[in-house]
């Protein structure tokens, strides 16, 4: 739990322009930018402005900022044509999360496997 920006958190860094991202959709509370390293022809990430070290953390601190994560989510599919989409929240290291400000990955544009690895 936090709210407050972390010096060491990257995706801080992006919202406050210090680390540059290529950002598609930018709202208020939320910045979308692709993927530095892409796992599908669509893979964008949607992060809430405010810092929360994961998904359900933010959901259970700010339910309406977490809201705004999935509407944008729904925005990007919209922007990028996708029929078919896959959200994904990696939640905890062994969940494979690798950076702790939560964030939306947002993946399309080819076949998904059911289940994940
Ligand atoms: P994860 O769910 O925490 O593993 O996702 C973090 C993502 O952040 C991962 O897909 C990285 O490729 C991505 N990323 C990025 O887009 N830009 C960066 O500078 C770094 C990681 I570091």
């Amino acid at each position: 739990m936090s709210g407050e920006p972390q010096d060491d958190c990257l995706f801080c860094k992006i919202v406050a322009g210090h680390v540059p991202a290529t950002i598609v959709r930018e709202t208020d509370t939320t910045v979308a930018f692709r993927d530095i390293n892409p796992q599908a022809p669509t893979h964008v990430l949607v992060i809430p402005k405010t810092h929360y070290k994961d998904a359900a953390t933010l959901a259970t601190a700010e339910p309406a900022l977490a809201a705004d994560v999935l509407r944008e989510a729904k925005a990007v599919a919209d922007e990028d044509k996708l029929e078919s989409y896959r959200i994904v929240f990696n939640t905890g290291a062994g969940a494979g999360q690798t950076v702790f400000h939560a964030h939306a990955h947002v993946l399309g544009g080819r076949g998904m496997q059911w289940p994940p690895g």
